[in-house]
């Protein structure tokens, strides 16, 4: 017990003083590392947060994100949590599926086109979206390494037709950042927690913690508990070091970024524009782009 105590203590230590300026090459222009959450509605966003906080505070369990069981969305607003001087989570609306008209919002958050702490609105207006990129370019932000992480819950399997969406998304992700997103499956205790982690490491992504979730009703701390939040912490910085040991053009990365972006939505109001097309004129042999 007391070697455990030991080692939760120097990783929350680790964690809380972990500078990017300590990195092999400095900063390289960058000053905070945000983490931002994403996934399907109700899988576990909001209680993630509040475990981070519970777990790295080490006080009272607090409720900092609303969190609650619900058949719609709860969270709406993207709102920023500093974890630490550094690191700051990001709550997220929900997703219900993978498709175009709501990632392309969350890649737009993930290459920090999209200023914090505002109502996520899912929109497949392709001249709104322009707008919402050109105003970026008012106050451009170069100084955030986002990593993206997918909270996933394991009481409901993935289905054969969602995993080509997600793979696709988990590889944009990457495409948008830099990062292969962290996979966090919540309920571990709920569902098949292997065969999950399984299924996500055979679309490429490289770091799967499983965790249960602190929650309102349950909050009692245990060591499983506070060691999976703290992997998961741990985990992530493992990760921006990696990356720090290599030259950054925070610039560059932004207009190749953009430019994936602009692709995208370009490409998605066209496939609209044909599907409608499709309906009115009830031509069945367009082709898809
Ligand atoms: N047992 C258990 N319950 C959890 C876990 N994670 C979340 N919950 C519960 O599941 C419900 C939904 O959790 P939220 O954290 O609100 O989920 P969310 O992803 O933020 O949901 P939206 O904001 O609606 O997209 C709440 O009642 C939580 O208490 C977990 O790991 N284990
Ligand atoms: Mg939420």
């Amino acid at each position: 017990m007391e070697g455990y105590q030991r080692t939760v203590d120097y990783v929350r230590d680790h964690i809380q003083h972990f500078s990017l300026d300590n990195c092999a090459l400095g900063s390289q222009g960058y000053n905070r590392v945000l983490l931002q959450l994403f996934g399907f509605m109700g899988h576990g966003k909001s209680s993630l947060i509040n475990s981070c906080k519970y777990v790295l505070d080490d006080g009272e369990y607090y409720i900092h994100a609303n969190a609650l069981a619900s058949h719609t969305s709860v969270t709406f607003n993207r709102t920023a949590y500093p974890l630490t001087d550094t690191i700051t989570i990001v709550d997220n609306r929900g997703c219900s599926t993978f498709n175009a008209y709501e990632t392309g919002e969350i890649y737009a958050q993930l290459g920090n086109f999209i200023p914090l702490n505002q109502r996520v609105e899912w929109t497949n207006n392709y001249e709104d979206m322009i707008y919402k990129l050109e105003d970026s370019e008012m106050d451009p932000n170069f100084t955030d390494i986002t990593i993206p992480v997918f909270v996933y819950s394991v009481k409901k399997g993935l289905a054969e037709g969602e995993k080509k969406d997600t793979k696709e998304f988990i590889d944009n992700c990457r495409k948008m950042t830099g990062f292969y997103p962290i996979v966090v499956l919540t309920h571990k205790t709920s569902g098949d927690f292997i065969q999950a982690e399984k299924e996500f490491l055979l679309m490429g992504v490289e770091k799967v913690i499983k965790i249960e979730n602190y929650t309102k009703e349950d909050h009692g701390r245990t060591q499983g508990r506070h060691k999976e939040i703290l992997h998961f912490l741990y985990s992530v910085l493992e990760d921006v070091n990696f990356q720090m040991k290599y030259k950054k053009i925070p610039k560059r990365e932004r207009v190749e970024r953009k430019k994936f972006l602009l692709k995208f939505l370009h490409q998605r109001e066209v496939n609209q524009k044909l599907e409608q097309m499709r309906r009115n004129a009830k031509i069945q042999q367009l082709p898809t782009l």
